[in-house]
Parts: C-alpha cells; structure tokens; sequence
C-alpha cells in the first residue's frame, strides 16, 4: 500500500505562502529596476521624469538583497521545520504570523520612503549618507519581526527535543536553528546602529554620527548576511535534492558539521568588507582576513558531499568510467537542473570571493563593478536559482497543486535563459571593474573621457545580459503564478533525502548549542572588543548627516 504523503500541515502552509508571495513580489518590482539600471549604465538612456538613478538602485539592492531573500528563507524554514518536526503549535504558529506582519508593515514604509525619492542611501545606507528616519524604523521593523519567526522555530525545536530525548533531531531542522541562530546573532549589529545611531541621528536628537562605528557594525552584519542567504539554499543541496535525483545524501553527520563551521566562521570576519577603510588597524584586518578564509573549509566539504551524492547515484545505475555517472542525473527534471545550474555559477563565484578577501587584490576591485558581478554569481544566481528550483516542488505542495509537463519544461528554459544572461551581464561586470569602472555610478561616459569610454562595450554587453535577465524574470513569475494559482489540483512530495549510512553519535554531540554560541561569542569578541574599543575611544567628531541626491 502506498504510504501517505508526508506534508506540511495546511495552516503552516498558509504562513509559508505568505512568505514566498512577498518575495516574489519583490523580485518582480526588484527585477524591473536592475533592468532599468543595466540600461542608464549602458549610456544609452536616461530615465524619465527626473527620477534618480540612486532611488532605482536603492529600491533593487533593498528589495532584492533584503526582502526577497529574508521573506523566502523565513517561508522556506517554516515548511522545512513543520515538515520535519510535525505541525507548529498554535502559540508558535501565531509568533509567526506576528513576524511576517511586522517584516511586511516594515518593508511597505521602508519601500514609501524610498519610493518617494526620502531614502536614497542604498541597501548598505552608509553613514554619513542621511535617509528619512522612516527608512530606518521600517528597516528594524523587519529585523525585529523575523527575530519573533526566528523565536518561533526556536520555540518548536526545542519542543520536539523535549518529546524525543536522546534523537538527533531532523536534519532540516537541525539546519533551519543554525541559520537562525547565525542570523540572532549578526542582525544584533545592524539592529545597533540603526536603534542607537541612525534612527536618533535622522530624527535629529544627535548631531553627528560615528561613521567608523556604525559601519563597522553594519559589516558585523553583512557579511553573515550573505551565509543567511547560502545557508538555505545548502539546505536544498544536501537534504533535498539527493531524494530528487533519486539517491541517498552522502553524510548526514558531514551536513551538520558544515553547517557549524559556517556558524563558527561567518560572523567574526565583517573587517573583509573595510580593507580600505582608515581607522581600523591592519592586524585586526589580518585576523578577520585569516578567519575569512577559514569558510573555505566547509565550503569544500559541501562540494565534496554534493559530487560524492551525484558520483554514488550514478554509479548505483550502472555508469562506468570516470565521468559515466553525469549521464545518469534527471537532467530534464527542473527540481534538480535549476539548482545544479546554481552550483555549478558558484565555483567562480567562490573563487572570486577570494579574490576579494585577499588584502592586495582588493584594492584593485575595491568600489568597481567587479564587485556587483561577484555578488550577482553568488547570490542572484546560486542562491536565487536554488530558490527557483526549490519553488517548483514547494509552491505546489504547498496549494495542493501538481507542476505539469508543461511548466516544468519552462523552467529549464528559465534556468537557461537565466544562465546566459547572467553570464553577460556579470560576465561584463568583472571586465569593466578590472579595467576601473566604478560600481553604484549614475554617470556612465563621463563627459567622454577616454578611460570611460573603454568600458562603454562591457557595459553595453551588461545592459544585453540585464534584457535577457529580465526575460528570466518574467519566466518565474509566470511558473509561480501557476503553480500557486492555476496548475491541476494533486499532491506534490516535498523530498528529503535519507542518509546513505544510519546516524552517526556525532550528530548528537553536534546539537550542543552551548558549546557551539559560547564558541561563537568567543570569536567575536577575540576579532571585535579591541577594535571597536578603539573606534569609540579614539574617534574624530562625528559627522552631520548628508542628503547627496
Ligand atoms: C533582472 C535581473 C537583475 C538585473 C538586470 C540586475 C542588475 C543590477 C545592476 C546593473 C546593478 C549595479 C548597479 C550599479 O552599481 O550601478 C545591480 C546591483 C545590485 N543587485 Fe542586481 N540585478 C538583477 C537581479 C538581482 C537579484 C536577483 C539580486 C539579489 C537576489 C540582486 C541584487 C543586487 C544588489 C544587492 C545590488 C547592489 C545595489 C547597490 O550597490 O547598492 N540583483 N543589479
Ligand atoms: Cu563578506
């Protein structure tokens, strides 16, 4: 007899939903202002009615970087823990409908100020740049309500531990903590200087503002941030998709050791974004840079651990020969393409990160466009196509729907489609920043000077890459439309792979959050209590705020 789906109960769906509609949202509004960008960069175009370049970057870095990302992951964790865990409680259930409203009512006065041309700060909205202080409060609107979701996953976590003493908890589970609690921790930085300096300042009951501090306390933040967005999409590799292509994931224990280490090393290293910033000695930079390239580690843990699963299903099929098992993968199954496609992007992509975090490099692609492209293979291809390819089991599981033949062929075009945009546009991206043209720059030919005009080619290949990009955007939107709305009504599975060997008694010690916060409070104070001391102690006036645009 056939088992019964195991499914999300049906009132989490409604608050997992709820998450992914807001970020589509956001991706469609988001997505048609990079278009309008790769367009004004090209230096064929201008927009019209004397709206500014800085709004329209705002509106896509906010919407794209912060909403998208933080409302699909908070959707994407409640189905993955009611999933694994069983249902929420209705105390937890109503903590996460309280958390959504607040990140919504959050993004909806964030977007009016910047829509309304108050808040042109860009998504990192560096001090001394000055927004409306409705900017700010909405922005820790929206921190504050996914730590209330982030409590509630807490909350029915440590429920199912209490029921099931001495198990090693589902792995899905398991992950979705650590990502919470990754994503605790660092936001207490931003949440800082937003309550303590940006929102007072902008008020004007101060003055002046620690510029040093306050971004320094935003890097303590964004670094993390971009393993906030990894994070999950780690989640689809090691726990979903080896059931999609049919196989057993590689380790469990693997998974959930590389998952700690990214908790371990992914906050105290914020000082990689600063290189070039005055102020902060060069051996505190070196050792956030040595701590920076301790990710390495588990990040070649996870490729091992994803082509040890592909290399083992295939062999299991009967491939011989060294390369035999690639044939074997369901390459026409969007569920598997999508975020293959994904990780294949992220081995320039990590390689470029590299780059980056080493000291003398940076300073050749400090503030160029290299680094817009860098991020656009990282999180709006890995991350963004491993969402995409999550979305065609989630959405449809989630409505009671199934994707039809039909739709799932469209995916692999928009996975396609999605691949050779991204390949102009940041492709053209790293050229131009190596050849010096600068990132987040209304001006595009400069008054014609020659050094410009050697990048007007790449930027025109990025505004190529940008149509082609936008063309993937309408592409999702269509698949996510009917897969929530109009596909045929059935069951989809929401797959979660088996481990090829049982539990290990390493998985237990694994969930020893004591030992793992302690350790991560430790590195944060060896690489941050010297440094920040030093910043308040010995800082120059503070400065007033500026409206530059
Ligand atoms: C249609 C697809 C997209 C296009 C055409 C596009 C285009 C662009 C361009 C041209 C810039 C740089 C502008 C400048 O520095 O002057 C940019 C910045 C950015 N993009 Fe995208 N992008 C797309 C999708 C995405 C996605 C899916 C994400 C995130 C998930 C994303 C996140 C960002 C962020 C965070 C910035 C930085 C904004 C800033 O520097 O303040 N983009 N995008
Ligand atoms: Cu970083």
């Amino acid at each position: 007899m056939a088992q019964p789906l195991e499914k999300v109960d049906r009132r989490d769906a409604k608050l997992a939903l709820a998450h992914l509609f807001v970020a589509f949202a956001a991706l469609a509004l988001g997505g048609f202002a990079g278009l309008l960008q790769t367009l004004v960069r090209s230096g064929k175009f201008e927009l019209p009615a004397g709206i500014s370049y800085y709004t329209i970057l705002t509106t896509h870095g906010v919407l794209l970087g912060l909403v998208l990302t933080t409302f699909f992951i908070i959707g994407f964790q409640f189905a993955a823990v009611s999933r694994t865990t069983g249902a929420l409680s209705d105390g937890s259930r109503r903590l996460g409908w309280i958390g959504f409203w607040m990140m919504t009512s959050g993004t909806a006065c964030t977007a009016f100020f910047i829509l309304t041309g108050q808040a042109s700060v860009l998504y990192t909205f560096y001090a001394p740049l000055q927004a409306h202080a409705g900017f700010y409060i909405g922005l820790a609107l929206v921190v504050v309500g996914s730590w209330v979701s982030g409590f509630a996953m807490f909350a029915h976590y440590a429920r199912w531990r209490k029921t099931h003493r001495g198990q090693v908890s589902p792995l899905l589970a398991f992950m979705s903590v650590t990502n919470m609690v990754l994503w605790l921790v660092c936001s207490l930085g931003v949440a800082a200087t937003v309550v303590f300096q940006l929102i007072p300042w902008s008020l004007g009951l101060t003055d002046r503002v620690n510029v040093l501090l306050s971004r320094t306390l935003f890097w303590y933040f964004g670094h993390p941030l971009v393993y906030f967005w990894l994070l999950p999409a780690y989640m689809v590799w090691y726990a979903v998709i080896p059931k999609v292509i049919g196989g057993k994931m590689f380790s469990d224990s693997l998974a959930r050791l590389a998952f700690i280490l990214f908790l371990l090393f992914s906050i105290p290293v914020g000082f990689h974004h600063q290189l070039l910033e005055p102020g902060i000695s060069p051996f505190w930079k070196y050792v956030q840079v040595v701590l920076t390239f301790m990710v390495i580690i588990p990040s070649l843990m996870t490729a091992f651990a994803m082509f040890a699963t592909f290399e083992s299903y295939g062999r299991s099929q009967g491939a011989t020969g060294l390369f035999g098992w690639l044939r074997k993968l369901p390459w026409s199954d969007a569920r598997f393409f999508a975020p293959f496609v994904g990780m294949l992007f992220f081995i320039p992509a990590g390689t470029g990160g590299i780059i980056n975090a080493s000291h003398q490099l940076n300073q050749v692609v400090h503030n160029t466009i290299w680094v817009t492209g860098h991020f656009h293979l990282t999180v709006a291809t890995t991350v963004v196509l491993t969402f995409f390819g999550a979305s065609y089991w989630l959405i449809p599981h989630l409505t009671g729907r199934v994707m039809t033949k039909a739709m799932n062929r469209l995916a692999i075009i928009q996975t396609i489609v999605w691949a050779v945009g991204m390949t102009f546009m940041s492709g053209s991206m790293h050229f131009a920043g190596l050849l010096g043209a600068p990132r987040r720059s209304a001006f595009s030919t400069y008054g014609n000077s020659p050094q410009a005009l050697e990048w007007i080619p790449y930027q025109i290949a990025q505004a190529v890459g940008g149509t082609i990009l936008f063309i993937g955007i309408i592409l999702i939107l269509v698949i996510v439309i009917n897969l929530a709305f109009f596909a045929p009504k059935g069951e989809t599975e929401f797959p979660v792979a088996e481990a090829a060997a049982p539990y290990e008694r390493a998985a237990l010690a694994l969930e020893n959050w004591k030992l793992w916060i302690g350790l991560v409070v430790a590195l944060i104070l060896i690489a941050y209590t010297v440094p920040i001391v030093d910043i308040i102690q010995n800082a120059p006036p503070g400065s007033k705020g500026y409206k530059l645009w």
